[in-house]
């Protein structure tokens, strides 16, 4: 079973790392206990794969995670909700802090940060123990893009850290048209870090919040939701994915995501879920409930996923207690019948004694992704075209012919994914 580190980026970053450990703490408690007493019996225990003792601790776990932001109200919330030693928090834990908003910004900070507060050593301390890092973060500020394309570049620099598997989970910006995106700039943003992004990282697992909200609007039945209640149901489908490796008997989890990114050319990918917990029941039998996790509103990124434009699609499937996998092999067939991808497989997944639901998430490489990220794009060449905002960058240090080749560079990889095949 792999072990992971995992690291949250900016305020999105955090406030979804907030909710994942809170989660996941819930899900271990039973067991976790104090670390020392259960290293001293020397048993095998699946939560060292995420946990470990914090120094500050006194033997009680501790999140293996470390938490970067430049905005002390994220910060002093995580301090509050998660148990966690202020050595694995960085950035500025008090006082004023800003909104950076911009890639080149944040870029530059990564650097700062690391100066005062050593984040690649603190990392360092961690890679002779763990397998692969999950990094969280939304593309739209300055924040989780800048820092986060610094912080990939930087792991794949590094000696101790350049091979170990980047899992990234990322919240796109809405579309700037659909008037629900807060962050003029964010197609900018976007551009820049999801070209570091699928240049480094071994699977990208995208999220849209217009997708999400209008998912939760409609079921829930609520008419306001806001932009913060989209947190709990992101951090939902994270631990669905690393349950495959906090309980005996998942599958290998990086053996899952290596199978769902067969191509360097698109490692992207696009979680479905259902249930969404508190919001609908899991009634219906399995290759029911399978299929309704591909309907619209369960699929967490504006893209169509259509017969025949899908490469790999991944079911996972969660729950306590014994698989029927004869039912679960019914579900996979189903799927594949209706959505014909090249390739499909189940996995399984464990849960804590008592956990009373049945989860499922179906991870799909579609090609269709292109027309999502062409509609980045788009944006962010009609900006550069009109002069927008550009001076932004500049003032960091950024060139206007720098601005160009990036967007040249996001261009290639949207065409490539167009091309399809899942060769190379
Ligand atoms: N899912 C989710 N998205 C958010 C949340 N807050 C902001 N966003 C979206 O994330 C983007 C803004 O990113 P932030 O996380 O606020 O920015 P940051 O990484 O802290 O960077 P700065 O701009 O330097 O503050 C926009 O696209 C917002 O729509 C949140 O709580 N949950
Ligand atoms: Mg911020």
């Amino acid at each position: 079973m792999p072990d992971l580190l995992t690291i949250t980026l900016g305020h999105t970053g955090t406030m979804i790392g907030i909710e994942y450990w809170k989660r996941i703490f819930k899900e271990h408690e039973r067991k976790l206990g104090n670390l020392n007493e259960w290293e001293s019996r020397g048993e095998e225990d699946v939560n060292i794969h995420f946990f470990w003792k914090g120094d500050e601790r006194e033997g009680k776990a501790c999140p293996r995670c470390i938490a970067i932001d430049l905005d002390p109200r994220s910060i002093e919330t995580l301090l509050r909700e998660i148990q966690i030693d202020e050595e694995y928090v960085k950035g500025r834990r008090s006082g004023i802090g800003g909104r950076g908003r911009r890639w080149k910004k944040g870029y530059n900070n990564g650097e700062v940060i690391n100066d005062k507060e050593d984040v690649m050593g603190t990392l360092e301390v961690f890679s002779g123990e763990v397998d692969g890092i999950i990094i969280i973060i939304s593309l739209g500020g300055g924040i989780g893009s800048g820092v986060g394309s610094w912080l990939i570049e930087k792991i794949r620099e590094n000696e101790k850290l350049k091979d170990k598997y980047v899992i990234a989970f990322v919240v796109l910006p809405a579309p700037i048209e659909s008037k629900r995106e807060s962050v003029a700039v964010s197609p900018y943003n976007a551009v820049f870090a999801l070209n570091r992004f699928s240049k480094y990282a071994d699977v990208i697992v995208l999220f849209d919040n217009q997708a999400l909200q209008s998912a939760i609007r409609r079921i829930g039945n609520r008419a306001g939701v806001r932009i913060e209640d989209l947190n709990p149901a992101i951090a939902n489908v994270i631990a669905i994915i690393t349950s495959l490796s906090r309980f005996p008997r998942g599958h290998d989890l990086l053996n899952v995501l290596t199978n769902c990114t067969p191509s360097e050319r698109c490692k992207f990918v696009i979680p479905s879920v259902f249930p969404f917990p508190g919001l609908e029941d899991a009634k219906g039998t399995l290759p029911e409930r399978a299929m309704n996790a591909l309907n619209k509103e369960h699929v967490l990124v504006d893209c169509d996923i259509k017969s025949g434009d899908i490469g790999v699609m991944s079911l996972i499937v969660r729950k306590s207690g014994d698989f029927e996998v004869d039912v679960i092999e019914a579900a996979t067939q189903s799927i594949g019948e209706e959505f014909e991808p090249e390739m499909i497989a189940y996995e399984l997944a464990g849960a804590p004694d008592g956990y009373n639901s049945e989860d499922i998430v179906v991870l799909t490489n579609s090609y269709n992704i292109a027309e999502r990220l062409n509609i980045i794009y788009n944006e962010a060449k009609k900006l550069f075209d009109r002069n927008r905002y550009v001076h932004l960058y500049v003032r960091y240090g950024m060139r206007r012919e720098d601005i160009e080749n990036e967007l040249n560079e996001f261009k290639e990889t949207v065409d490539k994914i167009n091309e399809r095949g899942v060769g190379e």
